[in-house]
């Protein structure tokens, strides 16, 4: 039987563990990714850990989320990260660089490699070829220090790619049809794998949407096969020796298969507020809006942002939108103002920010009251751009573009032929903000600098014999990290200072929560299915914890989180019968004898609700290694206890 691409990646770097799926294996980690918002935890932990050279073949530490510096902290957390990645042998993207996505696949980004990053959308680099997986930093940190990362082994999911896109279609629309199709928890325990002659038509940028918002489907990575039109990319970037083709062998077995024709798809637009909530663009027309936002990792190439650039030429944005732009990065921003697309979009009114995650993550540029945002991003979950009652609808640039012109939602496809925009021959390559790290001599001399808000990380604690507790809250289905741990301007100055941070826990669901938590000393929440989707962030389990969480009961939970969970020795448990999550209410008392007797080896354990006396059957699928990091109280106590 051959292999598909994910595969021969997974089989090339396999440390422990079977190829099959749904059982545990360790990859050996090439490359890895941090940005500023979950770095300052990763670092503190590599040096937690007594970590002090990283081993992968290259590491980079980007500056991207917390660019808005209101006050002092994110400039500490900047020198913070750059000095620490200075002494242990990390590269710094400094700020002003770009976005973390998009500057690994211009830069650093190879065909065959493995790379983990503390963000999410870590899965860009498969436009390249390239296994990219999204981790808590502690993982990421392991992983710097030359450790293994373990991952449940995924199915292969193959989305058949026919045809040839229209004008005015773009790759946004395809991954938009995905997620239509399969929704926000179709690809979980899945490589979503991309093929067919429609590949041959997609550049690499447009490739890189695609398994960029493959974060939303839940899959592990998304991956694109390294092809001709890999090595032009790679050849434009001036970094052809990286390049290896890599494709599916012929007879390679997909666990599920589906069909995605370019050539009858439409522009789509997935809608308040999921990615998955997708309908047509034709079904919106003419729906007022007050709001467009392009770029972020998703959609900020030079290929975008070109587009965008013609169709504004010579017009005007209209009078009730505010448009902002933000190129994904320095090569992308440099390249517009060199060939004068830049000045097209300063006078069509645009306005400009600098080259980093901005609205994306709600850091300035929150819409109106109840205001109508189209955006290019990948995320469109509730609150995240800072205005609780904003409507926020994921669209393409295509879309973005003719939508801001007239101030009402367009279908692109309605303007006629589009404007020709070719992948540039060459890019401009100029890597002067990215910092070398000192050598390991220079290292000694090299003082780590850490800002007041820089705070210890709370360390968990062995769990109870028998846990005694009270239901402190009960949240519906697909809870994503930003519900638990929102971000914008006014939280995320505060991710390396976990005590305040925690004041805002939860509290797009109920703002009382961390109050609650703090009085209470804690207890277990009740979760529904597809618990902790979206980002990467590991402060939704480092607050919970600092909170007294002793436990997650769930529908079921989403990789990353779950492992983020673990990490911080907060015990996750599935219902094994999904209907008792009914029979359960916040307040409840709860009591689950042989707790730690449970985590040691039971596969079972039983949760009573000592207000109604229901006995709830919960489940604890666990891997040895994991019962293991729980019981030391989690993952830094037992790499503590390892040595
Ligand atoms: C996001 O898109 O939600 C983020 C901000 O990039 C996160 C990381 C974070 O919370 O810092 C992600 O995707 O992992
Ligand atoms: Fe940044 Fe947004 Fe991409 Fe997250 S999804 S890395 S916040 S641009």
């Amino acid at each position: 039987m051959g292999y598909t691409i994910a595969q021969k990646i997974i089989k090339n770097h396999l440390v422990s563990g079977e190829m099959k799926a749904g059982a545990e294996i360790g990859l050996r980690i090439d490359q890895t990714l941090t940005q500023d918002a979950t770095g300052t935890m990763a670092y503190l932990q590599l040096e937690a850990m007594g970590i002090d050279r990283v081993k992968t073949e290259l590491s980079v530490a980007y500056i991207d989320h917390n660019t808005i510096q209101a006050g002092f902290e994110n400039a500490d957390d900047h020198r913070y990260i750059q000095t620490v990645a200075k002494k242990h042998g990390v590269r710094f993207s400094r700020p002003g660089n770009g976005i973390c996505h998009q500057v690994h696949l211009e830069r650093f980004g190879a065909p065959g490699k493995t790379l983990i990053g503390s963000d999410s959308h870590t899965p860009t680099a498969g436009g390249i070829g390239m296994l990219g997986m999204g981790a808590g930093g502690l993982d990421v940190a392991v992983a710097m220090g030359g450790g293994t990362y373990y991952i449940t082994m995924p199915k292969i999911i193959k989305i058949n790619l026919t045809g040839r896109l229209g004008d005015y279609v773009g790759a946004k629309d395809i991954i938009l049809e995905v997620l239509r199709m399969l929704g926000v928890k179709g690809g979980v325990g899945a490589v979503m794998e991309y093929a067919g002659e429609g590949v041959r038509s997609l550049s690499v940028p447009q490739r890189a949407t695609i398994t960029n918002m493959g974060a939303e489907l839940g899959a592990t990575s998304s991956i694109f096969p390294s092809d001709e039109l890999t090595l032009a990319f790679l050849r434009a970037q001036g970094r052809e020796d990286v390049f290896v083709p890599l494709c599916p062998d012929p007879d390679a077995v997909y666990d599920e298969e589906y069909t995605v024709d370019l050539s009858s798809l439409k522009p789509l637009a997935a809608c308040p507020h999921s990615p998955d909530n997708v309908k047509a663009v034709s079904d919106l027309s003419g729906m007022k809006i007050n709001q467009v936002c392009i770029g972020s990792c998703t959609n900020s190439s030079m290929l975008d942002m070109l587009t965008v650039a013609a169709m504004l030429k010579g017009k005007t944005v209209h009078p009730d939108v505010s448009l902002s732009i933000s190129p994904g990065s320095k090569q992308v921003y440099t390249m517009l103002a060199e060939c004068g697309a830049l000045a097209d979009l300063i006078s069509a009114g645009a306005r400009i920010l600098e080259c980093a995650c901005g609205p994306c993550i709600g850091m300035g540029f929150s819409p109106k009251s109840a205001g109508i945002s189209l955006r290019t991003f990948n995320r469109n979950f509730l609150a995240r751009s800072g205005t609780k009652d904003a409507e926020v609808y994921l669209v393409s640039p295509e879309t973005a573009a003719a939508s801001a012109l007239a101030g009402v939602f367009v279908d692109p496809t309605t303007l006629g032929k589009a404007p020709e925009v070719a992948m540039p021959d060459s890019f401009l390559v100029n890597d002067n903000l990215i910092e070398l790290p000192a050598t390991e001599e220079e290292a000694k001399e090299v003082v780590v600098e850490r800002g007041p808000n820089i705070k210890p990380i709370p360390v968990g604690a062995a769990p109870a014999e028998n846990l005694a507790a009270e239901l402190i809250l009960k949240v519906g289905d697909n809870i994503t990290t930003d519900h638990i741990m929102p971000a914008g301007t006014k939280v995320l100055p505060y991710r390396s200072n976990v005590p305040k941070l925690s004041e805002f826990c939860f509290t797009v669901c109920d703002k009382d929560f961390p109050e609650r938590a703090k009085a209470k000393g804690g207890g277990i929440i009740l979760g529904g299915s597809n618990y902790g989707q979206g980002s990467s962030r590991e402060h939704a389990a480092l607050v919970p914890l600092y909170l007294g969480i002793k436990a997650v009961v769930a529908k079921s939970f989403a990789r990353i989180h779950v492992a983020n969970l673990i990490n911080f020795g907060i015990v996750p448990m599935t219902l094994e019968c999904e209907e008792d999550y009914d029979r359960l209410a916040e307040g409840d008392r709860i009591y689950i004898e042989g707790f730690a007797e449970a985590i040691r080896g039971a596969e079972r354990a039983t949760l009573v609700d000592e207000n109604n006396g229901a006995r709830v059957p919960l489940k604890l699928s666990l891997t040895e290694r994991q019962r293991q990091i729980l019981l030391a109280g989690g993952m830094l106590n037992y790499t503590k206890n390892s040595r």
